[in-house]
């Protein structure tokens, strides 16, 4: 379907990758749409792209990396200039990425990294800093039991297994929340950065362990959906269970300035914009740094409050 579908878009195209109306194409192959989070960031793409006068050809791959690495090779196939993508594991690209490279047409990944050590498999990475993420989201926890001695029961939802956030957050939290023994993580399963599976796997947890303290979910998603099974059990979230979160789109704020959420540590999704910019460059064979980190904050309840009307996601 996508090769057809490029072949009949690249007719008018010269092979080794320019196009004869001199417009730069863009091949993105995007996680999915399992999430608030992903939905911001495909649509900051796509409105970039239009505002660039780039001509962008977007493939979701609905949270499998089989479909990425065909994505990929059809954008190989159909020679465009520049290739993104947002990795949905870390491992297990150096194949495709050999391809492009032989194919001359540079990669840019977007959100998430890979863990090959072959960094000449890609120009740049944009994105957060997820370690940082957890540092934060644990630093405030931390805080909120400073002086107390009692055991603080955490449990958490992760985001898809083997993925660079879901990696790096549970480091970063865990990182930090070690330094202190009355922390004990007493469950922590992926719940796929999905609401459905956030829900599912938190009514587990709430059956399997009556004294939980604390949520950490990987992203709002998994929070919003871990609410439904905290309130069907009969409790109330953030009051009975505090509950942290990471990415801070719409939905979450709302949770959170509501009180059911207590702390959101952010992740923009809004990547749209530097994204075209790099790609601009890459394309004309400019240098462009290697990493580079989105700037975030956090947001307690209040703060959300104060935020929410002028939030753009
Ligand atoms: O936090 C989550 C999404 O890769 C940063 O993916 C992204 C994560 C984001 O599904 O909501």
């Amino acid at each position: 379907m996508i090769a057809v579908a490029g072949l009949a878009a690249c007719s008018k195209k010269e092979p080794g990758g320019g196009s004869d109306d001199g417009k730069i194409t863009l091949g993105f192959s995007q996680v999915g749409a399992e999430s608030g989070w992903r939905t911001a960031n495909t649509k900051s793409v796509q409105d970039a792209a239009t505002a660039a006068g780039i001509t962008l050809k977007f493939s979701d791959a609905q949270q499998k990396q089989e479909n990425q690495i065909q994505a990929i090779r059809s954008f190989i196939a159909q020679k465009v200039d520049v290739i993104a993508f947002s990795p949905v594991v870390e491992s297990g690209w150096d194949a495709v990425l050999n391809e492009a490279k032989e194919a001359k047409i540079p990669v840019i990944l977007t959100d998430r990294a890979i863990d090959s050590p072959d960094t000449s498999l890609y120009q740049t990475f944009l994105g957060s800093d997820f370690i940082k993420e957890g540092n934060l989201a644990g630093e405030w926890l931390v805080k909120q039991y400073e002086g107390k001695n009692d055991p603080v029961n955490i449990v958490e939802l992760q985001g898809n297994t083997g993925a660079a956030p879901a990696n790096d957050r549970k480091k970063g939290f865990g990182d930090v929340i070690a330094k202190d023994p009355k922390f004990k993580v007493i469950a922590s399963q992926p719940g796929d950065f999905t609401r459905a599976k956030g829900k599912e796997v938190m009514e587990a947890f709430l059956k399997a362990h009556q004294d939980i303290d604390v949520l950490f979910a990987h992203n709002d998603d998994m929070g919003l959906g871990a609410i439904e099974a905290i309130e069907a059990a009969g409790k109330k979230p953030g009051v009975d269970i505090k509950i942290i979160t990471i990415d801070a789109v719409h939905d979450g704020m709302q949770a959170l300035a509501d009180g059911k959420i207590n702390f959101i540590a952010e992740c923009s999704p809004l990547l749209g914009p530097q994204l075209m910019e790099l790609v601009k460059k890459v394309k004309n064979g400019e240098s462009v740094e290697k990493r580079i980190v989105t700037n975030e904050t956090t947001f307690t309840q209040e703060q959300a409050k104060a935020a929410l009307p002028e939030r753009k996601y």
